[in-house]
């Protein structure tokens, strides 16, 4: 099974889409968990990125490894939707922040949120700060999300998390704010002023549980 794992993170990493995609259904045929397969999909994501940065790969790469990826994704999302009790839960509103149009992370959660019995509304990419201000008092959702993967995203996120909380003060309202992304860590969501970030997918929806059973009890 590690060979296999590190078959898989390798053959992303070198952008083998067929052997990738025929591996993931073998896989899957065979059982193994989606996430796990999800999981490995993005370390392979991660060294994607290194290559770009180290210029053996170009943007035509990222867009490549972000193919493959949605791919994957469109494989496991059967088995995962199969898997999961759907119970009826919050509603979370979600979107990639201004200036940042990556969206797989996000949807990611989205999809899984949704599996979960989530209500999710999803902003889309490049979501000016005056949008998810407008949608939040449209929409009242029970938590925010903010997804970004660009270190621009962060100032974009500090902002869109500042203008929310005003709006909060105003209505009286308020709703936790999660921000989630690949470099996002505690001293980032401190910047940012979030309350609380998420390293993955699944680590959010278990947050959004915790919330939600804390507000509802
Ligand atoms: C694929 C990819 C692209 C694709 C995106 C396709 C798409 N539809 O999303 C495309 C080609 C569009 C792209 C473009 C660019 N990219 Co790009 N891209 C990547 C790459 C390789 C993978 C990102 C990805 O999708 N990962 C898989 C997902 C599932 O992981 P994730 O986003 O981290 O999400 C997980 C968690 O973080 C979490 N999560 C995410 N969001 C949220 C939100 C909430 C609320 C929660 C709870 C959880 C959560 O859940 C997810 C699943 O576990 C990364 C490398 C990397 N290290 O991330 C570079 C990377 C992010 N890109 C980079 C760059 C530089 C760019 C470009 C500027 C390149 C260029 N010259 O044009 C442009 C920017 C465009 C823009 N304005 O946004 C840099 C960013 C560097 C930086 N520090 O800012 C990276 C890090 C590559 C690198 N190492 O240099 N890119």
């Amino acid at each position: 099974m590690a060979n296999q794992q590190n078959e898989l993170v390798k053959l992303l990493a070198d952008l083998e889409e067929e052997a990738v995609l025929d591996l993931v259904r073998r896989r899957v045929a065979a059982g193994d968990d989606p996430l796990q397969l999800i999981e490995e999909c993005n370390a392979g994501m991660r060294q994607v990125g290194e290559r770009y940065e180290q210029r053996q790969y170009f943007l035509a790469g990222l867009i490549m490894a972000g193919e493959i990826f949605r791919e994957v994704v469109e494989i496991a999302q059967p088995v995962l939707e199969n898997q999961v009790t759907r119970q009826v839960s919050g509603r979370v509103l979600l979107g990639t922040v201004q200036g940042d149009i990556h969206d797989l992370g996000k949807d990611m959660v989205g999809m899984l949120l949704t599996c979960h019995g989530f209500t999710v509304i999803d902003l889309g990419v490049d979501v000016p700060p005056a949008e998810f201000v407008e949608q939040v008092s449209k929409l009242k959702p029970d938590i925010v999300g903010l997804s970004g993967v660009l270190t621009a995203s962060y100032e974009r996120m500090r902002e869109t998390v500042s203008l929310l909380r005003e709006k909060a003060r105003q209505d009286r309202r308020s709703f936790p704010i999660i921000i989630g992304g690949g470099m996002i860590d505690d001293q980032i969501c401190h910047y940012v002023g979030a309350d609380h970030w998420v390293a993955d997918a699944m680590g959010g929806v278990h947050l959004c549980q915790k919330l939600m059973a804390h507000d509802n009890g």
